[in-house]
């Protein structure tokens, strides 16, 4: 999603590592590079502008910290910058619904908004599920414009296994009213309301939500921005602001190929925050908006909680605490090995995971390697499993007659074995490369 900054970003820090020195003149060509890497990736001018400015008069006016090289001291500068344009730190662990409430979302024709409906919905069912409780949740629309825009959000309501009304009223407004009682009356504890878009801002459908955001009272208001409109999502984020208000946004299709800059400006030029992103056209693509992740993203310094956080809904507790130990004490084994395998095939393919780690946004992974490391993963589950236990915990007594046996068991030559003892050693390599990586306790 921020690929193409992360890039760049990776490229520019990577050009300072080793350097002891800062020089004014090596400052200016950073900056100068950061700034271009921030406009090509649809960030606004203006802003652009603001976050260069602080940038430098940070840099300049900081004293050495001894511990740091300048270079880290940069980064950090950079990092704390993006930070705050992204809306600071995140306070709250998770994000809370309170019950009961209306949410109700608004946009442009085509931003996202039923599709986010949808996403929330069952984020907040997952929530609960994890407390052992069920919600009672409803579905609505006042979308009277689109053809067959009633019957997306019953399909949609179907998928999540939530409620579905259809009020007998056709015109917004009374339909909004008729909702609303529907709503109260049986008791739900929420009420997810679909609006109509347009395709442009148009004065009839602002004062028509106007209304209807009177009438509902939403506890939640969302404004849904298509991260591909780039910049423009800004102009319509602020015409709806002045005329119908909303508390923040979410951010739809931001595993396109949009270059993340309405991101960046949204927060600074809004001043309200974004409250998730939506990454994928399926129920789960929805994530938090977490300033701290999304700034060490953009920067290339990984992900690694966003993957952690994954991994937690895929992966059993127990598994992960092994894992977690082995990494801890620095000495894995090639069960943990084994894990690390089960785990990474739970969570998705190389490349998607690539996207994650410290330091490896910059390296090119191509769709081919990704899939021919696929392949290699499910070849080595094989061979693991041809292996005893012993085998597993001392890989060091697994000379050629075992590595034979190993690999007729797993139907592979004993070049693969081989390839998966390197693989192995790597691994372990990065595990101390992990615990030394000073972003990451
Ligand atoms: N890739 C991707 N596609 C998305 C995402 N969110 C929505 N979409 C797609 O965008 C299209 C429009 O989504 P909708 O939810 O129907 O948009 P809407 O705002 O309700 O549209 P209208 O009701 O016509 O105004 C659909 O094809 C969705 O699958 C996302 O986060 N990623
Ligand atoms: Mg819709």
């Amino acid at each position: 999603m921020f690929d193409f900054l992360t890039k760049k970003f990776s490229g520019i820090f990577a050009s300072l590592t080793g350097k002891s020195k800062l020089t004014e003149q090596n400052l200016q060509q950073v900056l100068g590079q950061i700034k271009d890497s921030l406009l090509e990736s649809d960030v606004a001018y203006e802003s652009v502008h603001t976050f260069i400015d602080g940038v430098q008069r940070e840099v300049i006016g900081q004293k050495v910290v001894a511990s740091m090289n300048p270079s880290e001291q940069f980064v950090k500068i950079v990092y704390d910058r993006m930070l705050s344009f992204l809306g600071g730190q995140y306070l709250q662990e998770g994000f809370n619904f309170q019950i009961p409430s209306v949410i109700m979302v608004m946009g442009l024709q085509g931003s996202g908004k039923t599709t986010s409906i949808g996403k929330l919905a069952y984020f907040i069912k997952k929530q609960a599920e994890k407390h052992g409780k069920t919600r009672k949740i409803l579905f609505a629309s006042v979308d009277f414009y689109r053809p067959a825009a009633l019957e997306q959000l019953q399909v949609l309501a179907g998928q999540v296994s939530v409620d579905f009304y259809r009020s007998p009223q056709t015109d917004p407004v009374l339909a909004a009213k008729d909702i609303l009682n529907y709503y109260k009356q049986h008791g739900y504890e929420y009420l997810f309301f679909d609006t109509a878009g347009r395709l442009h801002i148009d004065e009839s459908m602002m004062q028509e939500l106007q209304t209807i955001k009177k009438i509902m009272q939403p506890k939640y208001s969302f404004m849904v921005l298509d991260a591909m409109t780039g910049q423009e999502s800004l102009n319509v984020a602020r015409s709806f602001e002045k005329t119908v208000g909303f508390d923040g946004a979410i951010l739809s299709k931001m595993d396109s190929e949009a270059r993340g800059g309405a991101a960046f400006s949204f927060r600074y030029e809004l001043k309200k925050p974004i409250y998730f992103m939506g990454v994928g056209e399926k129920l789960e693509n929805l994530e938090i908006f977490r300033p701290e992740r999304v700034a060490k993203r953009m920067l290339g310094m990984g992900d690694v909680m966003t993957l952690m956080e994954q991994a937690q809904d895929k992966i059993k507790q127990s598994e992960q605490e092994t894992i977690a130990k082995s990494i801890m004490s620095g000495n894995i084994t090639l069960n943990d090995f084994a894990q690390q395998l089960n785990m990474m095939s739970k969570l998705g393919s190389v490349s998607s995971i690539m996207k994650f780690m410290p330091g490896m946004a910059s390296m090119k992974v191509s769709a081919q390697d990704a899939e021919k490391s696929d392949k290699e993963l499910k070849k080595f589950r094989a061979i693991l499993s041809s292996m005893t236990p012993k085998e597993r915990l001392k890989p060091e007594i697994i000379n050629d007659s075992r590595k034979k046996r190993i690999a007729d068991g797993a139907g592979v030559d004993i070049s693969s074995v081989n390839l998966l003892m390197q693989r192995f050693e790597q691994s372990k390599q990065f595990v101390k490369l992990l615990k030394k990586n000073r972003f990451f306790k």
